[in-house]
């Protein structure tokens, strides 16, 4: 949360403050044990729902919050401020329900979003495929219509909570000749015969955040399930991660405050020399500029989300909120790589022991780089905003 002035209402205020407490008094004293066991915190998941923090996004008609992206954001970046996998809880859901958000029909919002906004049905996102990482309209997976459901088979990879979410959003190709065209989103519960985890993956950071594995073998899903119409889909994931990239941006910023805040400490505490370290201008120009940094990404990442809530409103065109959206998770991931490698440096050999949380930060600022779309497919999406 911005510590000086920002234009943020008094119920984004009031939403960080509370993201706060909770990530104080909640998660911080969880958080290197969340690391060591490396197992998804059920109970923060509950905790989250509890507290209502999992449907902010959502219209209050479907029983969301109706808060808006920019308040997901300040929560999002709180809580990774001192735990990344804890904050992944929330924009991880964020990021799975946002096509239903989307895509889906009246009937089916009202059906299904009460239950995702009050976090009892946890959502991943499954469009990740072996073959399908940045270029994401090449699936492999098909989806064939027979009679009233549709029979999905192939792999989705790397789809974080594929094996603890409760339904996921998976997308699937109907008509294969038809590239991105030919790509259609279904609300599948993971229960659904056919599916299974066939892989965890052994991560460099994030760890209590599982990132999974899926195959699935004629998973039968009833028509009712498919979300907007056939060849849709790749419209549904496109948008879905322009509204979700800001969250992205947030998590990182979330990080990299969080290191900074590490750093600052120790430089005060820590003696060589006869002095603390922060006195010596080395130390100081490095938390000047690791600060110069964190300030920066987090004007970008509220213009980003506030632009596309415009969006949304109909206020601001969709091309700016995609700009703005992979500008804002391209800066903020790479600050938040910058600082918290930063911070390591200032903290020394102690920096590069699992004693103190700066190493655990920097193996989790580079996901922030990777996932949601690298950042050199983000620089792709901002030049052609810019050239077409
Ligand atoms: N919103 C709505 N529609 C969009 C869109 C957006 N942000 N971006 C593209 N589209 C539409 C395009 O308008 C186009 O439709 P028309 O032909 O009718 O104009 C269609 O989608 C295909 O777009 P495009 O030709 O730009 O597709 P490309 O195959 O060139 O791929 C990129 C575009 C590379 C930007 C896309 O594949 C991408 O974002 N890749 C990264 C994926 C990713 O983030 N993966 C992480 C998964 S979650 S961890």
């Amino acid at each position: 949360m911005a510590d000086g002035p920002f234009d943020l209402t008094a119920e984004q205020r009031a939403l960080a403050e509370l993201a706060r407490q909770v990530a104080e008094e909640r998660v911080a004293p969880r958080a290197a044990a969340i690391e060591e066991e490396d197992r998804f915190p059920e109970d923060l998941r509950r905790l989250f729902g509890e507290l209502e923090l999992m449907g902010l996004g959502i219209p209050e008609t479907y029983g969301g919050g109706g808060a808006g992206l920019l308040a997901v954001c300040l929560v999002i970046e709180e809580l990774a401020r001192v735990s990344a996998a804890a904050s992944l809880i929330v924009a991880d859901h964020e990021l799975g329900l946002l096509p239903v958000l989307l895509g889906a029909s009246e009937e089916q919002k009202r059906a299904w979003l009460p239950e995702i906004a009050s976090g009892r049905r946890l959502m991943a996102f499954a469009l990740t495929e072996p073959e399908a990482g940045s270029d994401a309209a090449h699936l492999a997976m098909r989806a064939e219509r027979r009679g009233d459901r549709y029979v999905l088979n192939g792999t989705k990879r790397f789809i974080t909570h594929g094996n603890v979410a409760d339904s996921l959003t998976v997308f699937a190709s109907t008509d294969p000749e038809k590239g991105s065209k030919g790509i259609t989103c279904f609300l599948v519960d993971r229960e659904t015969p056919g599916l299974k985890v066939t892989k965890l993956e052994r991560k460099m950071g994030l760890h209590g955040s599982p990132t999974a594995e899926l195959s699935f073998q004629e998973v039968e899903v009833p028509v009712e399930n498919r979300i907007g119409e056939e060849g849709q889909g790749f419209r549904i994931a496109m948008a879905t991660l322009d509204h979700s990239r800001p969250g992205i941006a947030a998590q990182a910023l979330g990080i990299a405050q969080g290191a900074l805040d590490q750093a600052v400490a120790y430089a005060r505490q820590r003696r060589q020399f006869g002095r603390p370290i922060g006195d010596f201008q080395a130390i100081q120009f490095m938390i000047a500029d690791m600060a110069i940094g964190v300030e920066s990404a987090r004007y970008l990442t509220y213009k980003a989300a506030t632009v596309v809530e415009e969006a949304d409103a109909g206020r601001a065109d969709w091309q700016l909120a995609n700009r703005f959206s992979s500008m804002a998770k391209t800066y903020a991931s790479d600050v938040a790589m910058r600082v918290t490698t930063d911070a390591v440096q200032i903290f020394g050999g102690y920096g590069y022991v699992a004693d103190y949380p700066v190493e655990r930060m920097m193996r989790d600022a580079k996901i922030t780089q990777i996932y949601e779309g690298t950042n050199q497919i983000q620089r792709l999406v901002i030049a052609r905003s810019y050239l077409g």
